[in-house]
């Protein structure tokens, strides 16, 4: 199709995503002759963090965004502000975090969304199935919290490298599709002796590079497939291409990165993938020392809360009467409790669960109703999953910084001052 025959919005966004491929792929070709370690690269393309995030417009590929909820990192890194999470659950697409590890596939992969192929390997029957044919597999709808597992890494001391994300690599969201279940057993089942379930993303690969060394493909244990779905649904809509529509593997409980956008394989397979983003990437490495495969994966989430508002950002704090508001998960495991100190962690008092459950994967919003003199505080919050897991006052250090749970990290200093 020629240029000229293309939507106007198609052809700008082409364009923008030519400038972006540019851009990124002088990083890229740059690092391949200086011979840098291949893990540096998709971090090149991707994290161009600068001094002033908040200046930063949206890439033109998110340009349908409410910029004002938004913190632009880089064109591939993208949080929700605090103060626009909202009590209502559900995350609007509209402020959604977005993250990706290279730039996103050309918007023509959405114009025919059905007619998107997902090749299928590793079972009794192989197949490649059109997006079309999936959605009369099987359909469940889950709710489920998205978030990177670098989500907090902007609160580690030892500043890892990587995007210095806050609170807001994360957001609840409502998927739909069919389950994987429904998927394999419509192709006999899993082949015998798989041991993990790998999803491919469905970016086009720069030329002249070892695809390992930057495709976005991730495994994860078998067992993740009992409650996954391939998804092409989010929060009520079409799944947006940011978002890795036309279809998007969804793996409740597991980091964002395992949540494979425009997925074009999924595989059953003996051994993790190859890909440098499993194999050196997303592991939760001791301080100082380059992931590998001896170190665990960056797969199930941890239990967590933090406190949306309210917030040092949104300024100075009227005495009286406050509302102290949050969000809570646990992970694999449903939040079961969530507490909030006004003392730095000395004394906690219980916060009570507002809005629906919307299942164990979801988040819950929490408010705790306090007094607060003018005067100095340290907020907290410390959730605790239905196993008894506790949020713990103190981050997991690791080379990535992946995975913060702190609730000590996670504290905010707030200033309350006579009304
Ligand atoms: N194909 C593909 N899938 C991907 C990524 C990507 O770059 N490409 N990024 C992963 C990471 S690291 C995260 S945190 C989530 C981000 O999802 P979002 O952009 O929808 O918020 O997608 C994951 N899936
Ligand atoms: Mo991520």
């Amino acid at each position: 199709m020629s240029e000229s025959t293309k939507s106007l919005p198609t052809q700008i966004s082409n364009l923008a995503r030519r400038r972006w491929l540019a851009s990124g792929s002088v990083g890229v070709a740059a690092a391949g002759l200086a011979g840098l370690q291949q893990n540096a690269i998709a971090q090149a393309v991707a994290t161009t963090a600068t001094a002033s995030p908040a200046a930063k417009p949206l890439p033109s590929y998110v340009s349908w965004k409410d910029s004002s909820a938004l913190i632009v990192h880089s064109s591939g890194t993208i949080e929700t502000r605090r103060s626009a999470f909202g009590t209502s659950v559900i995350t609007p697409a509209e402020q959604l975090y977005v993250r990706n590890n290279l730039p996103a596939p050309d918007a023509s992969i959405i114009a025919n969304r059905d007619a998107w192929e997902l090749q299928i390997e590793g079972v009794k029957r192989p197949a490649t199935l059109k997006l079309q044919q999936l959605k009369r597999m099987g359909l469940e709808t889950v709710t489920a919290v998205l978030q990177c597992s670098g989500n907090g890494r902007g609160l580690f001391p030892s500043k890892p490298s990587g995007t210095p994300w806050q609170i807001g690599a994360a957001g609840c969201v409502v998927w739909s599709g069919v389950p994987v279940r429904a998927l394999i057993a419509a192709l006999g089942g899993v082949a015998d002796g798989m041991v993990y379930m790998t999803g491919t993303g469905g970016e086009k690969l720069p030329e002249g590079i070892d695809p390992k060394s930057i495709m976005v493909e991730r495994s994860v244990p078998l067992k993740a497939l009992d409650e996954a779905i391939l998804a092409w649904e989010m929060n009520g809509a079409p799944l947006p291409l940011a978002h890795g529509g036309p279809l998007r593997l969804i793996i409740p409980g597991y980091a964002g990165v395992n949540n494979i956008k425009y997925i074009k394989r999924l595989a059953f397979t003996t051994e993790q993938t190859e890909a440098n983003i499993q194999k050196h990437g997303y592991r939760i490495s001791p301080p100082g020392q380059k992931g590998d495969a001896t170190h665990p994966s960056v797969w199930e989430m941890n239990v967590k809360s933090w406190i949306n508002s309210p917030a040092p950002e949104t300024g100075d704090i009227p005495a009286g009467d406050t509302l102290i508001q949050g969000v809570a998960f646990g992970g694999m495991h449903a939040v079961k409790t969530v507490e909030v100190s006004v003392d730095g962690g000395k004394t906690w008092k219980a916060a009570r669960f507002i809005g629906p459950d919307m299942g164990k994967y979801a988040w819950r919003q929490f408010v705790l109703a306090v007094r607060l003199d003018a005067g100095n505080y340290t907020i907290a919050c410390r959730a605790t999953d239905s196993q008894g897991q506790v949020q713990p006052e103190a981050r997991a250090e690791n080379a990535g910084g992946y995975n913060n749970n702190s609730w000590k990290d996670h504290a905010m200093q707030i200033n309350v001052v006579a009304a």
